[in-house]
Formats: structure tokens, C-alpha cells, sequence
């Protein structure tokens, strides 16, 4: 498989412009494929795209490029699935398991003062936790993860052993949490979608694996959060260029599952 050469393949969508014009952010996606399933990947970022609940884009751009890079193979982070009354009663979770991923009660707190500013990005925003700052310099745009794909029938094996959904949203949380929690430098990552018809989020570290949290906000807000929480100790060009550069195959083993 990896003598084949392999495409980056992106999509963005945005509306009352794009991105670049300050339209809304819509959608993203980022995928891995050969050459012969180019079309069918950019079909499915495409529909991704035009069919959306945050609303019906203006702008949209798909591009690939070829991968000089070797593809690195990484067994998916274990799941658990926690179910909770509400909202609130998730996000007192979420926040303890964060502590339990080793972050300090304090940094936190200071962590989830910048949840508003998380809203409308179309990347996620790096937090150190040792200055309890965002430490990324990218703006509305976040730092976008790419370069990472989970090959179908390797998914679809995961899939019957968990009795999981074979569901693309799922799919693409846990290749980017696996890739992102991968790192040395990344210490957690706390996220939930800005869709509004989709509640359920994550808490995710190397520790505790990927664990989600079935209510972590109400239907209707749009408001997402994608927080990296990071040694900001070490390099961060080297570690934004891993996040966006570094090609990554989710591969799942039954006997390397922890
Ligand atoms: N790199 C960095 N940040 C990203 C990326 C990426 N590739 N993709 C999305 N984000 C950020 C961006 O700010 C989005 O607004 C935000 O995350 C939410 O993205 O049931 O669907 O794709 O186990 O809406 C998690 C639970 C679902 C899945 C998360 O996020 C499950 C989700 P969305
Ligand atoms: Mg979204």
C-alpha cells in the first residue's frame, strides 16, 4: 500500500464570501486517497460541503497535492462513551477529565475563557498549559489539522468490534484525536462540534484515550470549541507543521487495542 502514491485532498466552505472576505465558516474537510478514488473523495467533500446545517455556502474550495512524505500508520486512540443528563452535567465532566489528563484546575478555567473566541474558527486554537494563554497566532483561522484519513475497510472492522455506527463524523473526530493526541507537545484536546444538530463531544489525551461525552451542548448553537492543550514548552513551528504537515493512516490492530 504505501509504494502508491497518495493525494491531500481539502475542502472548505464559507458564506457571504469566503474565509479569506470574513464569510462564515461552514465546513472543512480533509482527507487521504489515491489517484483512482480521487473523484469519488472529492464527491464526498463535496457533499459534505453543500449540504450543511450551519447553512448553504457561497464559497467553496477543494484542492489536492500529491505526498512526498511517507504515511505514517497509528493505531486509533481506545474509546469510551459516557452518557449524561445535560449539557451541564457533561461539561463538569469533560472539564474533569482534563484534570485527570494532567492539567491543572486553574489553566482549565482560563481554557474555557477563550471558548467564545473558538466560535466561527475554522481550525482549533493552541493553549499552553503552563502560561494559560493561546499561543497559536492564527487568528479566525485557527490551526487546521490535515493530511490524516482512516482507510474504509480497516474502519469497517473497528466499526463491528465496537458496535459503532459506520458514521463519517465519528470517523474523522477520531483520526484527527488520534493524529493531534499522537504528538509529544499535546498534552489534551477538548472539542465540540459547531453544528448545530450535533451535541456530542470529546475529551481526548494519550492517558485516557478518546472519551466522549454525549451532551456537551444544546440543539441549536453554533457554537463549537476545538482546544489544543499543549506544552508550550516545546517548538511550536515544528508542532504546527506536524499538525498540518505530517501524513497520517489510522490503522487499528485488535491486539495493540490498550
Ligand atoms: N483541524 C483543526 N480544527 C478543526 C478541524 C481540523 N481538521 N476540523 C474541525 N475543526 C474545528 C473547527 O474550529 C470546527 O469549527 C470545530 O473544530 C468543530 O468541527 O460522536 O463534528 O467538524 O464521537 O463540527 C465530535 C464527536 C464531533 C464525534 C466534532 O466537529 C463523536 C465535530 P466539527
Ligand atoms: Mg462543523
Amino acid at each position: 500500500m504505501r509504494e502508491e502514491k497518495f493525494y491531500s485532498v481539502r475542502m472548505r466552505a464559507s458564506k457571504n464570501g469566503s474565509h479569506e472576505v470574513g464569510g462564515k465558516h461552514l465546513s472543512g474537510g480533509e482527507r487521504l486517497t489515491t489517484y483512482e478514488n480521487m473523484i469519488h473523495t472529492v464527491n464526498a467533500l463535496l457533499e459534505k460541503g453543500i449540504y450543511h446545517s450551519r447553512g448553504k455556502p457561497d464559497f467553496m474550495k477543494i484542492q489536492f497535492e500529491c505526498i512526498d512524505e511517507p504515511i505514517q500508520l497509528v493505531n486509533p486512540l481506545h474509546i469510551e462513551t459516557h452518557e449524561v443528563e445535560s449539557a451541564e452535567k457533561g461539561q463538569v465532566l469533560a472539564r474533569k477529565l482534563l484534570e485527570k489528563a494532567g492539567i491543572q484546575k486553574k489553566m482549565i478555567d482560563l481554557a474555557y475563557e477563550q471558548i467564545p473566541e473558538c466560535s466561527g474558527l475554522r481550525g482549533a486554537i493552541l493553549f499552553d498549559i503552563h502560561s494559560g494563554k493561546r499561543i497559536d497566532q492564527r487568528k479566525e483561522r485557527g490551526v487546521r489539522v490535515s493530511r490524516m484519513d482512516w482507510p474504509d475497510t480497516n474502519f469497517d472492522k473497528w466499526t463491528k468490534c465496537y458496535q459503532m455506527p459506520r458514521n463519517s463524523r465519528i470517523k474523522e473526530a477520531l483520526v484527527l484525536a488520534t493524529k493531534v493526541s499522537k504528538h509529544p507537545a499535546t498534552i489534551a484536546e477538548l472539542c465540540w462540534s459547531d453544528d448545530p444538530d450535533y451535541i456530542t463531544g470529546y475529551v481526548a489525551s494519550k492517558k485516557l484515550g478518546y472519551q466522549r461525552i454525549k451532551k456537551l451542548k444544546e440543539y441549536g448553537n453554533e457554537g463549537g470549541c476545538r482546544i489544543f492543550f499543549v506544552d508550550g514548552l516545546r517548538d511550536l513551528e515544528t508542532y504546527i507543521d506536524y499538525l498540518e504537515k505530517q501524513p497520517v493512516f489510522i490503522q487499528w490492530e485488535e491486539e495493540n487495542d490498550a
